[in-house]
């Protein structure tokens, strides 16, 4: 036992009460954290800015007691770091501007990759020295297939049309995307469990967007690559991947990318979640809008969760990112629940 609960359930044990942390759980339904954003300038500007990253990283562990802390940044750092513009608008969510074609996606440099986003692995220093022992420092990056959503929509989507598009049609130039943001996952990730992160998790968030056959080569194989070289790198590190809407295709995910644990979103039936269970640590799933709505059904919805999970490895967690109108009161009353 490491004295750490979040890295002795990733390394199978089972505990009771289970370790818990919840995604997105540093934001704005703190109010702590909209005057510290206040004093950040732009989103973009928070994110580079150690002592306040390191700030709004600290302010749930403060207020909650959480068993993980996840570094404050952004998925969209990676594509900021190899050099595209990036800004985040009021009411609007990342701007980007969109790759139009195969030329303009340069061969990786790291030397001026790191020299844009160096100040996230301060911000990982700082959390390293700052966090209590027993509190589990995660690193983070996105996974490639929906980093890519971003870079090639230019911001959020509705239908990826154009992302899919680059997967049918144009086999080398999405290959080209890939590779690319296979070797600065690899690079920026490296940075951060150097710097003390002894946990990282790939955020596929639009995983679900992808059919059968792009699954596999746009969402497991850059996957199990970026595991495969930061093992080799940092063979004591663990990585957490999260392929959300994945549904059927999760257990491919699970058994083919070499991932520790693997985080659930709420639609994956209690069921299937015990399936996976007797294979690796899972996390998860509790619907963030339960969260929200607080009472007898966050008390129900939760219980449901800690029965079906508890006699194996598991984090418990939300299912996606804390929303914004979450009560903080709810998340405190989760906690004495799960801990009792
Ligand atoms: O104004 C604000 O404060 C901006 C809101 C915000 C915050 C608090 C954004 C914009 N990003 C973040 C922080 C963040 N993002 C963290 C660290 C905070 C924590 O967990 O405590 C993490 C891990 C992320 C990861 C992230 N960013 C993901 C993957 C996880 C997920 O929720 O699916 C994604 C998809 C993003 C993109 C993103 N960042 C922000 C917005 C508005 C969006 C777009 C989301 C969309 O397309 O729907």
């Amino acid at each position: 036992m490491s004295g750490i609960p979040l890295l002795d359930t990733l390394n199978g044990r089972v505990g009771s009460p289970p370790p818990v942390w919840l995604m997105r759980q540093a934001g704005r339904y703190l109010p702590e954290y909209k005057e510290t954003r206040k004093l950040a300038g732009g989103f973009v500007d928070l994110c580079l800015n150690p002592e306040l990253a390191c700030e709004v990283t600290m302010q749930p562990i403060r207020r909650f007691g959480f068993d993980a802390a996840i570094l404050f940044s952004d998925i969209l750092i990676v594509p900021y770091g190899v050099g595209r513009r990036l800004e985040f608008v009021e009411g609007r969510g990342p701007v980007l501007d969109p790759i139009e074609s195969e030329a303009e996606i340069p061969p990786f440099d790291a030397d001026a990759f790191h020299a844009k986003v160096g100040n996230v692995y301060e911000t990982v220093a700082r959390l390293h020295e700052a966090l209590p022992k027993e509190v589990a420092l995660i690193g983070f990056a996105g996974s490639p297939w929906t980093v890519a959503s971003y870079m090639v929509e230019g911001g959020s989507s509705r239908d990826y049309a154009k992302l899919k598009g680059w997967a049918y049609g144009r086999p080398e130039g999405f290959a080209k995307l890939m590779d690319l943001l296979v070797d600065a996952t690899v690079a920026y990730l490296d940075r951060q469990v150097a710097a003390g992160a002894q946990v990282v998790k790939l955020f596929d968030s639009w995983a679900g967007a992808a059919p059968e056959s792009v699954f596999r080569h746009a969402v497991v194989e850059p996957t199990a690559e970026i595991v495969r070289r930061l093992k080799a790198l940092h063979p004591e590190v663990k990585v957490i991947g999260f392929a959300r809407g994945a549904g059927a295709m999760t257990r491919d995910y699970a058994a083919a990318t070499g991932i520790d644990a693997l985080a659930l979103d709420s639609a994956i039936p209690l069921a299937m979640a015990c399936a996976l269970q007797a294979e690796l640590p899972v996390q998860g799933n509790l619907d963030p809008i339960a969260l929200v709505t607080g009472g007898d059904a966050l008390r129900s919805e939760t219980d449901r969760i800690l029965e079906a999970l508890s006699g194996g490895p598991f984090i418990f967690n939300l299912g996606h990112g804390i929303v914004p109108q979450t009560p903080p009161e709810h998340v405190k009353a989760l906690l004495k629940q799960i801990r009792g």
